[in-house]
């Protein structure tokens, strides 16, 4: 048995009772676990005082495909909107064109320093769609390659099926189709695979609507498999309400969800997931419905959407950052969008916490004050991160 103390913390537990209080103490792992957590002196490493939280989660990310859009980037500063762009053929199928042509250990190489500057801000858990293969093979492709990644990293990877992306050229005019042969086939094949977590699909007017989302969602349900939706972004396509029908882990984007959308995800129990890089990529105006969100006692994460097109972010701090100065969260909203609530939106419940009996997946910080993590910006303070128990 391996068992070892950090004492002389300054523990933050993200945990629903204490809140984000927090204090002086000790917490002890064992076998990968946390073993007991507890305020005051104990024997053991001396922490100097440093800050712990639980280590961070990233719910939302596209960390997967190939090539760059650095020159659709150089166009949208020229005026040119991300519709314009994805209705000309670039945008998505740009990234579409480049991942199908990469290999799969090709995908992987490409993945990892992107995976790598997260974890090196003391992330332990970090979600990863499909959604720019858009054949069958190449979605399957891209899945191998998230899974693959937690062999080669101390990290857990969830993976989401997001064929369901962008209606590829092939199939233009026949989006019906494309979701029968493509979507719910590979789906299908995916989860037979096990390569497949949950589903997930753009419900917009530039992809796809709630009606056809439905029909996917029947199939993910089918399989047992938990749904999410990336909603509400651009326009309100009712892709919200879809989550609350189907009691999904949660909608992301969400800047166009009115209050009784917010009413309804709270009773649903999805997580309203906030990526506040894309908001600032796109140089959006409007505002996820926040004090809606805290009115209805709706929980709030925050993700980095980490993908070439709309949010080319690989840090989770400055999500954080972001969280705060765009969207007026609190460094405790924003700390805890990016454990528990993160957590409970990929409907895990082994992490996110400081709780015994959870994984022993810890994030040491050179700071004492939680807020520091959210209030610097293109600061790392990580001091070591802790994955299952293991110092790496
Ligand atoms: N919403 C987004 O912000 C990303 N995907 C999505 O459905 C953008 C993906 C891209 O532009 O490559
Ligand atoms: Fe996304």
């Amino acid at each position: 048995m391996t068992q070892i103390t950090l004492t002389n913390a300054t523990l933050v537990p993200c945990t629903a009772d204490s809140e984000n209080r927090a204090f002086n103490g000790w917490i002890s792992i064992e076998n990968g676990r946390i073993a007991a957590i507890g305020e005051g002196a104990a024997e053991g490493e001396d922490m100097g005082g440093r800050l712990i939280t639980p280590a961070l989660i990233d719910c939302h990310t596209h960390l997967v495909y190939g090539g760059s859009r650095a020159r659709e980037f150089e166009k949208r500063l020229e005026g040119a909107s991300y519709e314009e762009i994805a209705q000309s053929g670039g945008g998505i199928l740009s990234t579409v064109n480049a991942t199908r042509a990469a290999s799969e250990d090709a995908l992987v190489a490409l993945a990892l320093p992107r995976l790598d500057a997260l974890l090196a801000e003391g992330v332990a858990v970090v979600e990863v769609k499909s959604g720019y293969g858009l054949t069958v093979e190449d979605e399957l492709k891209m899945l191998r390659a998230a899974r693959r990644l937690a062999q080669m990293r101390p990290v857990r990877i969830v993976t989401t099926w997001l064929a369901a992306h962008a209606l590829p050229p092939e199939y233009a005019g026949r989006a019906e189709a494309y979701i029968d042969e493509v979507v719910i086939a590979g789906l299908r094949a995916a989860h037979a695979q096990g390569l497949v977590d949950a589903v997930d699909g753009f419900c917009e007017n530039i992809a796809f609507s709630a009606a056809q989302m439905a029909r996917i969602f029947d199939v993910a349900q089918e399989l047992g498999l938990p749904v999410k939706l990336h909603a509400e972004q651009l326009s309100h396509q009712g892709g919200a309400q879809l989550v609350v029908a189907r009691k999904g882990l949660s909608a992301d984007h969400i800047e166009y969800v009115t209050a009784d959308d917010a009413k309804a995800l709270a009773a649903a129990g999805s997580v309203a997931v906030l990526l506040p890089g894309a908001f600032y990529t796109l140089r959006e105006t409007q505002m996820p419905p926040i004090a809606a969100f805290r009115a209805a006692g709706c929980t709030m994460a925050l993700a980095s959407d980490c993908n070439p097109g709309t949010s080319p972010l690989t840090s989770l701090l400055l999500t954080m950052n972001m969280g705060a100065t765009l969207f007026r969260l609190t460094p405790t909203e924003c700390l805890r969008g990016v454990t528990c609530n993160a957590a409970q939106a990929l409907g895990l419940t082994d992490c996110g916490r400081l709780a015994p009996g959870l994984r022993a997946d810890l994030a040491v910080w050179d700071v004492t004050d939680p807020a520091e993590l959210t209030y610097r910006i293109g600061f790392n303070p990580l001091h070591s991160r802790y994955f299952g128990g293991r110092k790496c």
